[in-house]
């Protein structure tokens, strides 16, 4: 007997509207889901700052707003920063709502980042999930979700093994991936276009690596993606020849899939934990080969050789070196590691057996 559907309240970061590309790699998530656990035949509420657009417009989707400050961005916060509340913020009025609308569903699904829900999660009746959206950033949310882990780690999810690892848990972790909808990526195999870049521009993404093997080989580097630092795109920029960086700015998924599409190699340079890495799926869903460092998601997706190159962590050389390999990845194997292992409808499979295991009760008792 197929399982019942359920109803469920999605809440997104309260660090920008859904749409905004403030969000980063967490609007893209919460879009796929949306979409997949809608074809899986779930009721949604999805619960997200004034100004957001919902992914999908479809019946069983509803979309609930609520005014306030954003949540300032733990990934620019000092490692052991205390948590903070802006006045009028939008995190409290975000699960103020969540939790009115739990009354008639089955369960919450958080995505955001923040130390209140996964505080909150042991003290109401409603049960709430976590999908864990980055590493290790802050000295706060380690223990907020070591914490959790103790009380029940049923209730967080990670994107990678190597994000996981970042945090201190009580059994092996569940891992959901990430899933995209592969019908907005077309692949292209022309071989010979240019190097690209993508990501959100500021310091964690490491664009300065990038450019500097763009500029050693003497080629333009195309570079898509919100400009979140200004001074350091400018620093990047100032480090090589004028004209290595041809900055394509914040595109949204149809026209940066065709731009992407026609790079013969995406180039990874992340200098932290990087969660997953979206652009890398986008590349790969698009044919494009990526040559990344060993280090975070990325480290776990590209399967070197197969769908791309790894290199040691900071090695610019070995970037270069890789870069003049890349005409023997077949660009087919990208597109098809994508659909066995990142699309949506795989994701929201995934997303839903993981809630289920945890609305199960701890004790195993069959209900
Ligand atoms: N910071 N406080 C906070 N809350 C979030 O939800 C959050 C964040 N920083 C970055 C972020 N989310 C998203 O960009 C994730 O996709 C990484």
């Amino acid at each position: 007997m197929s399982a019942r559907p359920l109803t469920l309240v999605l809440v997104s970061t309260p660090v920008g509207q859904l749409g905004s590309g403030r969000g980063g790699g967490v609007e893209l998530t919460l879009a796929s889901l949306v979409k997949g656990l809608v074809q899986r035949g779930h009721r949604l509420h999805l619960v997200a700052p004034e100004g957001s657009c919902s992914p999908v417009q479809d019946a069983r989707v509803t979309l609930h707003t609520v005014p306030g400050v954003d949540q300032p961005s733990w990934q620019h916060a000092e490692r052991n920063a205390s948590m903070r509340i802006p006045c009028n913020a939008v995190l409290p009025r975000l699960w103020d709502r969540a939790l009115e609308l739990v009354g008639d569903g089955d369960a919450l699904v958080n995505f955001g980042y923040d130390w209140l829900p996964l505080w909150l999660t042991p003290h109401v009746e409603p049960r709430i999930f976590h999908l864990v959206s980055m590493g290790s950033v802050s000295a706060v949310m380690d223990s907020a979700v070591a914490d959790l882990a103790r009380w029940d780690q049923r209730r967080l999810a990670f994107h990678t093994h190597r994000q996981a690892d970042d945090f201190d848990l009580v059994e092996p972790p569940e891992v959901v991936g990430n899933g995209f909808d592969l019908s907005r990526y077309d692949l292209q195999l022309s071989t010979d276009g240019p190097l690209g870049w993508a990501g959100r521009v500021a310091p964690e993404k490491g664009l300065e690596d990038a450019a500097s093997v763009a500029a050693g080989l003497g080629e333009t580097l195309r570079v898509w993606g919100f400009v979140e630092d200004d001074a350091y795109a400018r620093r990047v920029e100032s480090a090589v020849p004028a004209g290595t960086i041809e900055w394509c700015g914040f595109k949204p998924t149809s026209e940066l899939q065709r731009e992407l599409g026609r790079c013969r190699a995406l180039l990874n340079t992340p200098k932290w934990n990087e969660a997953y890495g979206n652009v890398v799926v986008e590349a790969l869903a698009c044919g494009v080969p990526v040559i990344a460092y060993d280090r975070g998601g990325p480290g776990e997706i590209i399967q070197s050789g197969e769908t791309g190159w790894l290199v040691p962590p900071d090695d610019r050389d070995a970037l270069a070196e890789a870069t003049l390999s890349v005409s023997s990845i077949d660009r087919h194997a990208c597109r098809h590691w994508v659909e066995r292992c990142a699309s949506q409808e795989g994701l929201a499979a995934r997303v839903e057996a993981w809630i289920r295991k945890g609305l199960k009760p701890a004790d195993g008792t069959i209900t």
